[in-house]
């Protein structure tokens, strides 16, 4: 780890300077993720001990078992967001609707998207899981927030990130200047500074991620562009293949190495797994700050105008050349 004495808070006010027109509101927004970040790593870094692990017994809305990880990250964030006065609605992964403030508490300029623990059926197998958030500005006016308001296109995000709980916690984020990482001190309860303006490797290692248990379910174009990866047919020779089945984990791994990260659509879901406002448009906020490319196979992902809050769309996201590659070969169909 780096002996870096920059914490979050230090690093966002900085930048704040750097911005004249940044609010307090938007610095209070990420320093609330971050202590978000903290109380959620604590309880999964003690997933085995307590009584946490496996299933609530209850299915999210898209009929998938909720794990009790994600209930508590969700209210983790719910709580200190939802009564941290800077946002005034938050649209989560494990809720059907908008989640408002409850009466009684101030409200903010920005809402917020979450998925609180993406990856959640590796919790129970102690592999990596994560936090991923999206933050735009409300555009309506009044107290009222609208489904309208967090359905904006990435482009017009004021910041995006995620926390990975792995070996050891990682906040990163983009507030449009650059990405940046930091890892959690557990020793001083502090996220500092460690991965400064980070940038995909370019060429990159070649890497190729994507769970090939699907393949039959594939484009033609899709089964075609893994071939060339697997037989180290085209001229950016051989590849290796790496899928943990966590996206933040596989996103973070292709941010510090570079290679390319899927997840297609299929005969059978055209659209893929994968949430446009709170999963592919944040690490695509993130991926193209970091010099890299997010496709949903034919669009850059941040110029995608949602139509539904938790729509689903096929992500290609890592080094411009193989997500540029991969766009070449879907149109080929
Ligand atoms: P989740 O939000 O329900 O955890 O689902 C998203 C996760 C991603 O982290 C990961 O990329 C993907 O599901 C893995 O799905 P699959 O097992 O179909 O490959
Ligand atoms: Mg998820």
């Amino acid at each position: 780890m780096s002996d870096s004495m920059v914490t979050v808070e230090q690093f966002i006010a900085e930048q704040e300077r750097e911005h004249p027109d940044a609010t307090g509101a938007f610095t209070d927004v990420l320093l609330q993720m971050s202590l978000a970040a903290k109380i959620i790593a604590r309880s999964v870094n003690k997933a085995g001990l307590v009584d946490i692990l496996g299933a609530a017994g209850t299915d999210n809305v898209h009929g998938e078992e909720v794990q009790k990880l994600d209930e508590y990250a969700n209210d983790v964030i719910v709580e200190i967001l939802g009564k941290g006065g800077s946002v005034c609605g938050i649209a989560s992964e494990e809720s059907e609707r908008l989640i408002l403030i409850p009466e009684g508490y101030e409200t903010g300029p920005y809402v917020i998207s979450i998925d609180p623990l993406d990856g959640s059926s590796n919790i129970d197998v102690n592999i990596s899981v994560g936090t991923i958030f999206s933050i735009h500005r409300k555009r309506s006016t009044g107290r009222d927030v609208q489904e309208s308001d967090v359905m904006q296109l990435g482009s017009e995000q004021c910041a995006a990130g995620y926390v990975q709980y792995g070996s050891s916690t990682m906040l990163v984020f983009t507030t449009g200047a650059g990405a940046h990482g930091f890892t959690l001190d557990p020793s001083i309860g502090e996220f500092l500074l460690s991965h400064p303006n980070m940038k995909m490797p370019r060429p990159g290692k070649r890497i190729y991620s994507i769970n090939e248990g699907y393949a039959p379910k594939w484009s033609d174009g899709q089964r075609r562009l893994v071939e060339r990866f697997r037989n180290g047919e085209g001229e950016e020779g051989s590849f290796s293949a790496r899928y943990v089945g966590s996206m933040v984990a596989d996103f973070h791994r292709t941010l510090l190495r570079g290679g390319i990260f899927m997840y297609p659509g299929t005969v059978d879901a055209p659209g893929g797994k994968l949430r446009l406002l709170y999963e592919v448009a944040p690490l695509a906020f993130v991926c193209e700050q970091a010099g890299g490319q997010a496709s949903d196979g034919r669009h850059r992902v941040l110029d995608i105008e949602p139509t539904e809050l938790h729509q689903r769309i096929p992500a290609f996201m890592g080094s411009p050349e193989l997500v540029e590659l991969a766009e070449r070969y879907l149109a080929e169909g």
